[in-house]
């Protein structure tokens, strides 16, 4: 089922087709001199995908306010919608990760058949115990799986397991737990106290679990506490994930940590230790600003793809990431924004394959600095945007996807359809 018409598409790609050709022949002779076969690196390319959040086809916010844009999502089915759109056009976006109760929907069955039509899945579930909910008995204002009231821990374990089981109804085999627990105060909140409580919940949790899933823990350093967080870095999460079992792994938001933290270390410690889930794509300047994946840093996360690249190629034993988006597109067209991002961590990953591994071995071993540290330049000062354009063309996608998004006027057909939603301020006042 196509949502924007395969003649628009068509019409798009049609004047680049020539230029394309000359430019992926191009690519292909200069990479040929490496002895890289281009074809090879598309066919990888062609493999990856990225799923989409179902929450970024909408306009986000800070705390201050929230700017909507035109044809913002209904309801989960809209949200479906533009998630097609993306995929559509970038041909790399799969899958959906879902967000309960943003998400919530009176038949999966119904939405699970929407998505199948559009060739999409889900992907890992979220859950929110982060906000309150209409009706909910037992407030989260001071935590949620660490509550210091067993019947709030109970009421977000059992919100956990009904996404657990809502996700069975859709196909997904994996479960995303970020939680805002933590503490504004010193003294606020016993450290290893709240800590058991979180592993005591987690594992109520992870005995729900069917066979064939896993468990994916996110940590983040701050927000909404702002002086400490239960989970806040990867060693929290590494012991918790280690306490839970082997479907328990680490989940990594590039958005999460400190400025300045080596964040393909971490990546390489969680690949080491058999415990990386995957990733929550985002760019960052000063904290979990949920910028577009690559707009800030596009080095630092040529550097995670290099790490992940290498783990592949090197066959460690049980490395199977899963790769989702997790941004905030508070001035852009969501649909763009996703789009581009959806190139920008694909252009990483064949920069990534790219890297002469058998050089930069040697380099290493032999403390050939320089060498080792040109490869990886040479690798990420690739242009591969031929290449990606290519895969995209070959699997119906458009070579400018900016150009034929907006060629599409999809926006503005939504926006006839969908009442404007409200802006408004955020948590400040
Ligand atoms: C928290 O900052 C986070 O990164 C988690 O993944 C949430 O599920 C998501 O953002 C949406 O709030
Ligand atoms: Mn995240």
């Amino acid at each position: 089922m196509s949502i924007i018409s395969v003649d628009t598409i068509a019409a798009s790609n049609a004047p680049l087709l020539e230029q394309q050709k000359s430019d992926y022949a191009h690519l292909g002779g200069q990479l040929a001199r490496r002895g890289v076969d281009i074809d090879a690196i598309k066919a990888k390319v062609k493999q990856f995908a990225v799923a989409l959040p179902s929450w970024g086809v909408g306009t986000g916010g800070t705390r201050f306010a929230r700017f909507p844009g035109r044809g913002e999502p209904r309801h989960v089915f809209d949200k479906l919608q533009d998630c097609g759109v993306v995929h559509q056009l970038t041909r790399a976006t799969p899958g959906i990760s879902l967000h309960l109760p943003w998400d919530h929907c009176t038949d999966y069955s119904e939405l699970r058949g929407k998505a199948e039509a559009q060739g999409m899945y889900f992907d890992a579930m979220n859950s929110n115990t982060f906000s309150d909910q209409k009706d909910q008995a037992h407030s989260y204002k001071f935590g949620s799986l660490t509550h210091t009231d067993a019947s709030t821990r109970a009421q977000a374990v059992e919100h956990n397991i009904a996404v657990i089981e809502a996700g069975r109804q859709l196909g997904s085999n994996a479960l995303t737990v970020w939680i805002g627990d933590g503490s504004n105060f010193p003294g606020q909140q016993h450290f290893r106290r709240a800590f058991d409580r979180y592993i005591d919940s987690a594992s109520q949790i992870y005995k729900a679990l069917p066979d064939d899933w896993r468990m994916f823990l996110e940590h983040k350093i701050c927000e909404p506490a702002f002086y400490s967080t239960v989970i806040q870095d990867w060693g929290s999460s590494y012991l918790a994930a280690n306490a839970l079992g082997p479907k328990a792994q680490c989940l990594v938001d590039l958005g999460h940590h400190a400025p300045n933290v080596n964040i393909e270390l971490i990546v390489a410690r969680l690949i080491a230790a058999g415990k990386l889930a995957g990733f929550h794509f985002n760019d960052s300047k000063y904290g979990d600003d949920d910028l577009d994946a690559g707009s800030v840093a596009p080095y630092r996360l040529f550097l995670v793809f290099n790490e992940l690249v290498a783990a592949a190629h090197e066959g460690v034993t049980g490395f199977n990431p899963a790769y989702m988006l997790d941004q905030s597109h508070n001035v852009t067209d969501p649909i763009e924004s996703l789009m581009s991002s959806a190139a920008q961590v694909q252009r990483s990953y064949a920069q990534a394959l790219l890297v002469d591994r058998v050089a930069l071995d040697a380099a290493q071993d032999g403390n050939d600095v320089l060498v080792a540290a040109q490869l990886l330049k040479k690798g990420f000062e690739t242009d591969v945007t031929p290449l990606l354009q290519q895969a995209r063309l070959e699997e119906g996608g458009a070579i400018d996807l900016l150009g034929c998004y907006r060629a599409s006027g999809y926006r503005a057909k939504v926006a006839a359809e969908r009442p404007a939603s409200q802006g408004g301020g955020g948590g400040i006042v």
